[in-house]
C-alpha cells in the first residue's frame, strides 16, 4: 500500500472515530449568568437541569444514549450571550436550557434559530422573546405583560394607591416590566416619577432623594435583585419608608440579604405560586434540597424545562431540531409545576402570577388576582 492511500485511510478512521464519539452522547446546553452578581440565577438553572439529567441518565438516558450538559456563562451580557450561543451550537448541543436575562435570551435566540436548535428559557419574561415567531423558541415562565398587569391590579384594587414612582434598570426586562406595569396603571393613579438607573451602580441615593420629594405612596422597580436590594436599603437610609414593589427578577433570598431583612420588610413581588403547595413539585423539592440546599425561584423552572426538552427528544425519536420543536409545540407535558402546554408562539398557555410579600426575612404569598 502506498503512503498516500495509507494516509487517506488513517484520515477516514480518524474522522469516523470523531463522528462516533459525537454521537455517543446527547448534549444539552445550559446558559445563564454563572458568574457575577446574578450568578445565583445561573447556578439555580445549572442545578435544576443537572438534577433532571441525572434522573434521565439513571433510567438509561434518552434514545439509548447518555445525556451530558455543557454549561456556559453569559455574564448577563447580551454580547457574551451571542458568543456562548455560537459556542454551544458549534459544540453540538441538540437543545439549550437558557438564558435567564431577556436581554440575553432574545439575541441568543437568533443564533439558535439559525442553527435549528430548540431553546427553552426557564426565566426570560420579556414578551419580545416569543414575539419573533421562531418555531424553536419556548419559555416555561410567564410574560411581563401578564405579571405587569397583576402588579398594577394589586396596587389599584387592593392597596388603592394614587401616587406611584416607577424606576427601571434600563434593560430589556427591567424597563419592559416597568412599562407594562405603568401601562396597566394607566390613568388610575398618578405616576409622580419615572426614570432609569444603571445596572451595576451601587449608589442610588440621588435618584431616591428626587423620588422622596415627589411623595409617592409606592415605588415600583423593574429590574433584578442586586439593584433592587440596594434601592430598598438606601431608600430606608434616607428616610423614604414607602413600600417597594417589583417582579420575578427580585424574588430571591439574595434580595433580602442585600437590603437587610428590616428594610426589605413589606416589599411586594409578583411571581408564580409557591411550589411548596403544588403536589407534583414535592419529589423535586425533596431531591433538590438533598443535593443543593434551598431551591431558588427558577430552579424548578429549569428542572421542568430540561425534562420537557428530553421528553420531546424521546417522543421525536431523533435529535433533529425541527422534529423536537414540533413535539414541543404538540405535546402536553406533566412536570413538577403541573401540566405545561405551549401555545403557537412558544409561551405557556397558563401563567398564574400572584403577589408575594417579604416578611420576617422570608417571601410569603400575599394576594391572588
Ligand atoms: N424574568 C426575570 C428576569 C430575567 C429576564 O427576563 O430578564
Amino acid at each position: 500500500m502506498n503512503k498516500r492511500i495509507l494516509l487517506s485511510l488513517c484520515a477516514i478512521v480518524f474522522l469516523f472515530g470523531c463522528v462516533k464519539k459525537e454521537d455517543a452522547v446527547i448534549k444539552i446546553g445550559i446558559a445563564g449568568p454563572m458568574t457575577g452578581d446574578q450568578a445565583k440565577m445561573g447556578t439555580d438553572f445549572k442545578n435544576g437541569v443537572s438534577l433532571a439529567v441525572e434522573e434521565w441518565n439513571a433510567r438509561g438516558g434518552v434514545l439509548g444514549k447518555k445525556i451530558t450538559t455543557l454549561v456556559e456563562d453569559d455574564q448577563h451580557d447580551p454580547k457574551q450571550a451571542v458568543s456562548i450561543a455560537n459556542k454551544l451550537v458549534n459544540s453540538g448541543v441538540v437543545g439549550v436550557i437558557g438564558h435567564f436575562n431577556s436581554s440575553c435570551s432574545i439575541p441568543a435566540s437568533d443564533v439558535y434559530n439559525r442553527a435549528g436548535i430548540p431553546m427553552i428559557s426557564p426565566g426570560s419574561t420579556n414578551p419580545q422573546l416569543t414575539e419573533k415567531g421562531y418555531p424553536g423558541v419556548f419559555r416555561v415562565c410567564g410574560r411581563d405583560d401578564q405579571q405587569g398587569k397583576v402588579g398594577a391590579d394589586f396596587v389599584i384594587q387592593q392597596l388603592k394607591l394614587k401616587k406611584i414612582a416607577v424606576i427601571h434598570d434600563k434593560t430589556t426586562y427591567g424597563q419592559g416590566l416597568a412599562d407594562e406595569f405603568k401601562k396597566f396603571i394607566g390613568d388610575q393613579a398618578e405616576i409622580v416619577y419615572y426614570g432609569g438607573i444603571v445596572q451595576g451602580d451601587k449608589d442610588f441615593k440621588t435618584v431616591l432623594t428626587s423620588i422622596k420629594d415627589k411623595k409617592p405612596e409606592l415605588i415600583y422597580f423593574g429590574g433584578i435583585y442586586p439593584e433592587g436590594g440596594l434601592l430598598v436599603k438606601q431608600s430606608r437610609e434616607i428616610g423614604l419608608t414607602v413600600p417597594f414593589m417589583s417582579g420575578d427578577g427580585v424574588i430571591d433570598p439574595k434580595f433580602i440579604e442585600i437590603a437587610g431583612p428590616e428594610a426589605a420588610e413589606g416589599t411586594y413581588l409578583t411571581f408564580s405560586p409557591d411550589p411548596a403547595s403544588i403536589p407534583s413539585a414535592q419529589s423535586f423539592i425533596e431531591q433538590y434540597r438533598k443535593r443543593y440546599g434551598e431551591l431558588g425561584p427558577y430552579s424548578i423552572y429549569a428542572y421542568d424545562a430540561a425534562n420537557i426538552m428530553l421528553k420531546a427528544i424521546e417522543a421525536a425519536g431523533v435529535t433533529e431540531g425541527k422534529a423536537v420543536a414540533g413535539k414541543l409545540h404538540d405535546m402536553e407535558f406533566s412536570g413538577a409545576l403541573g401540566n405545561i402546554k405551549f401555545d403557537a408562539k412558544g409561551d405557556v398557555t397558563a401563567a398564574p402570577y400572584v403577589v408575594w410579600i417579604t416578611t420576617g426575612g422570608k417571601f410569603v404569598e400575599h394576594w391572588k388576582p
